[in-house]
């Protein structure tokens, strides 16, 4: 992968005085080497860069991940991954905590008797928060597939027609448009149930009056788009109108304020507050939005519990709703690149009025 990538580890190694830092988190993995392959150890010295993987990934691995040395794993992971660390001689090794089991730790532990563990947090995960320009068109094409879809999936939503099935033809389109999968399980939930935040498309079926919720995205070279769009089947009540108004103006809110350096307290305040203000403070549940990337959800998040800044060139959502139990409820979301001084929308999909169907 590119040099860029390994220098954000050396300064890993040079902050916390480590030898070598043992990745296996399969995103970061994915980031650092460039191996898209399931399975697989990075070993990362200031002199030198190893990856350990199974035979299933020899010839892959030693494509894809141009700048590591290829370590074929013999019968167990852990005891090659030793093997390597040493012969370089390496004795202060950082390893990803929050992704080595407590089942690999104990095998970890026993093999590094002559070494010194340091478990690191979320420092290798950092590395991921600001996207390249790469990246960033990644995304940009994932975003693109995802408007195409919603594109032709609108037309399919009519009363009788149950929410997984119009789940199945957003998911349809998404491959069709050339996602290579969903981002995640897509998410329609209408009438009474669009007051799920989260709810999964049910055999239910749309009926005439219905605020329609569906939530999805392109899964695109590894990269995760996210999009939700809120629609109503027939004439829009004033109620539903009125509510889809506030969302829709919190939300343009928080675009035309964000910007990088913010926390994502900060962020999430722009749209919480006019929300609030309007009476609705309880029925916005959720964080306003949250990074994207290799993962779906991905830190900094830009909600009130988010002391982080958003860092120049993050690509997050931003996702207000508000959800009434048994009536209904409204979110509208977009995908965004984060600037100096404003945003670039990668959403395209119609959201200035509520569509009626
Ligand atoms: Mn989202």
């Amino acid at each position: 992968m590119n040099q860029t990538r390994l220098h954000k580890l050396y300064r890993i190694l040079n902050d916390q005085q480590l030898d070598a830092v043992i990745i296996t988190n399969p995103q970061n993995r994915r980031y650092y080497s460039g191996f898209t392959g399931s399975a697989g150890v990075l070993v990362v010295g200031l002199t030198k860069a190893y990856i350990v993987t199974d035979f299933r990934y020899w010839e892959q691995a030693g494509i894809e991940a141009v700048k590591f040395e290829l370590i074929k794993q013999g019968q167990y992971v852990w005891t090659s991954v030793f093997e390597v660390i040493n012969a370089a001689a390496w004795k202060r090794i950082g390893f990803e905590a929050e992704d080595v089991t407590y089942r690999d730790y104990l095998q970890i532990a026993k093999l590094a008797q002559d070494v010194e563990l340091v478990a690191l947090t979320d420092e290798v995960k950092r590395g991921r928060w600001a996207k390249d320009t790469a990246e960033i068109e990644t995304l940009a094409e994932g975003a693109r597939i995802t408007d195409l879809a919603w594109q032709q999936t609108i037309s399919k939503i009519k009363p009788g027609v149950k929410e997984r099935d119009l789940a199945l033809e957003f998911d349809y389109q998404l491959r069709l448009n050339g996602a290579e999968g969903s981002a995640f399980t897509t998410i329609v939930a209408s009438g009474y149930r669009s007051a799920l935040p989260h709810g999964a498309a049910s055999g239910k079926e749309i009926q005439a009056g219905d605020l329609v919720i569906i939530d999805g995205g392109a899964l695109y070279q590894g990269y995760h788009a996210d999009m939700t769009r809120t629609v109503v089947v027939g004439r829009a009540t004033d109620e539903q109108k009125k509510i889809y108004q506030l969302v829709l103006d919190a939300q343009m809110r928080a675009l035309s304020l964000l910007k990088s350096g913010l926390t994502g307290k900060e962020a999430d305040a722009f749209a919480r507050e006019l929300i609030t203000d309007a009476g609705y403070g309880a029925n916005f549940g959720h964080g306003l939005g949250h990074s994207v990337g290799l993962e779906i959800h991905e830190s900094p998040r830009l909600s009130p519990s988010e002391p982080n800044q958003i860092p120049l060139d993050s690509v997050v959502t931003v996702e207000p709703g508000i959800y009434l139990p048994n009536w209904g409820g409204v979110r509208i979301e977009d995908l965004v690149v984060v600037g100096e001084t404003g945003v670039r929308n990668l959403t395209g999909s119609p959201k200035t009025e509520l569509i009626e169907l």
